[in-house]
């Protein structure tokens, strides 16, 4: 922002008034977004959303679906598309990918602009690597449900979130052959799906511009989930797979990749994902990068277990910041805590699988804790400092049962 103040980053496809309102907006608390008065839907799906949503796998809220972290129980290390979360600021759009071409352009490059067919990308050298993608609001409903403050967005509980073997071709690679040139600093993909209107403004379609660094280092850009095409929610045909950062770094439906030798600026890195609020930055913090650390059970909220049965205890756990190192559980609320056991080796960009045997005592009610610390020595906290768009609730999440 100071550089756009000083005329040296440019506004990418907005007004500059248009970025201030929403910079200014941002700075306000306003109620959570509850899942909108649903008008009679088909049960199990969703308008903008192609893939059936069984109400057993996925909670809807608004146009997104949250997977129901109680399916992933037996589930492996990776996410099965048909359970993997869904996030569209809009609705998916069907691509084909014969007549889909990627179009590389801007003043970073030392020549035009180059198209890459969905064929030619598909001959460059492949990569694979498993990676989450985690919607920087995940755990948003918790900034109001335990700590009693108010954040905007949806109103997600855990389930943003899943983990995928991504097979695609390294953005660096695409880059180097587009000729990226050494004035190079941003690189902004933008999504084929529809324009967001956001309040009467027309924000344009959904961009995020990532720091050279980052785009020359892990990105990919990726044509297959799980050993198969993407489908078209998670992307089809091609995204950006953008390891250990927040959700909306990972662009869908990619059309276009501006290289710019100037920063760029759009509602992703203005008004959306900073924080704003008491205690950060006036005017906001810098642009959000990696995720944070997390945990959550593969169980249903309010789950029911029968007292002095032994039970075993599953759920996950995963850092942007470095490999989760160790997991604790605790059973009775937060007094007494023992290291649960883990079931993958800890990976960064990745989660690991816990668990922990439990035999439950006095009928009641209980509270069950998972608290993960990662190798950068992090531990998840009591309490998340609250930004007014609840953006990266770390915090150890109090999940409710009750034992007969
Ligand atoms: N083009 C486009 N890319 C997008 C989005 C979108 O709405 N349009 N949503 C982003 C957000 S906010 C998240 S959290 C992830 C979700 O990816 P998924 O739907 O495959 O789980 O995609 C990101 N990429
Ligand atoms: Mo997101």
């Amino acid at each position: 922002m100071r550089q756009w103040a000083a005329g040296r980053a440019r506004s990418a496809g907005i007004g500059r008034r248009d970025l201030l309102r929403l910079v200014a907006a941002a700075s306000v608390s306003v109620p959570l977004v509850q899942a909108a008065a649903a008008p009679a839907l088909a049960a199990g799906s969703l308008p903008g959303v192609v893939k059936p949503l069984p109400p057993e796998l996925f909670t809807v809220r608004g146009t997104n679906a949250e997977t129901n972290f109680a399916a992933l129980r037996g589930t492996g290390l990776l996410t099965p598309a048909d359970r993997f979360f869904v996030r569209n600021h809009t609705s998916t759009p069907v691509i084909d990918e014969a007549s889909w071409k990627l179009t590389v352009w801007g003043d970073g490059l030392t020549g035009g602009p180059v198209d890459f067919s969905y064929a030619a990308l598909r001959a460059l050298p492949a990569t694979s690597r498993t990676a989450f993608v985690e919607c920087a609001g995940n755990g948003r409903s918790f900034f109001a449900s335990q700590q009693g403050q108010q954040v905007s967005g949806t109103a997600w509980t855990l389930g943003a979130i899943g983990t995928a073997r991504w097979r695609g071709v390294r953005l660096a690679e695409v880059l180097r052959r587009a000729g990226i040139g050494p004035r190079a600093v941003d690189v902004l993909p933008r999504g084929l799906d529809a324009e967001v209107v956001s309040d009467g403004t027309n924000l344009g379609r959904v961009r995020r511009p990532l720091p050279v660094a980052k785009a020359l280092d892990d990105v990919l850009l990726a044509y297959e989930m799980n050993g198969e095409p993407l489908p078209p929610d998670h992307g089809s045909p091609v995204r950006l797979i953008v390891p250990s950062w927040i959700g909306i770094a990972n662009i869908k439906w990619v059309g276009d990749i501006e290289v710019s030798a100037q920063p760029l600026l759009t509602p992703w890195n203005t008004g959306l994902y900073r924080l704003f609020g008491p205690g950060h930055p006036d005017g906001g913090g810098a642009p959000l990068t990696r995720q944070t650390l997390k945990s959550a059970f593969e169980l249903a909220p309010g789950a029911v277990f029968p007292a002095g049965r032994r039970q075993l205890l599953t759920g996950r756990s995963w850092s942007g910041g470095a490999p989760v190192r160790s997991v604790e559980v605790s059973t009775d609320g937060g007094a007494r805590w023992r290291p649960a056991r883990l079931r993958d080796e800890p990976r960064s960009g990745s989660w690991v699988r816990w668990s922990a045997d439990w035999v439950p005592g006095a009928p009641g009610a209980a509270v069950l804790l998972a608290r993960a610390t990662d190798r950068s020595g992090r531990s998840q906290p009591v309490t998340t400092a609250h930004n007014t768009q609840g953006y990266l609730f770390d915090a150890v999440v109090r999940h409710p049962v009750t034992v007969v």
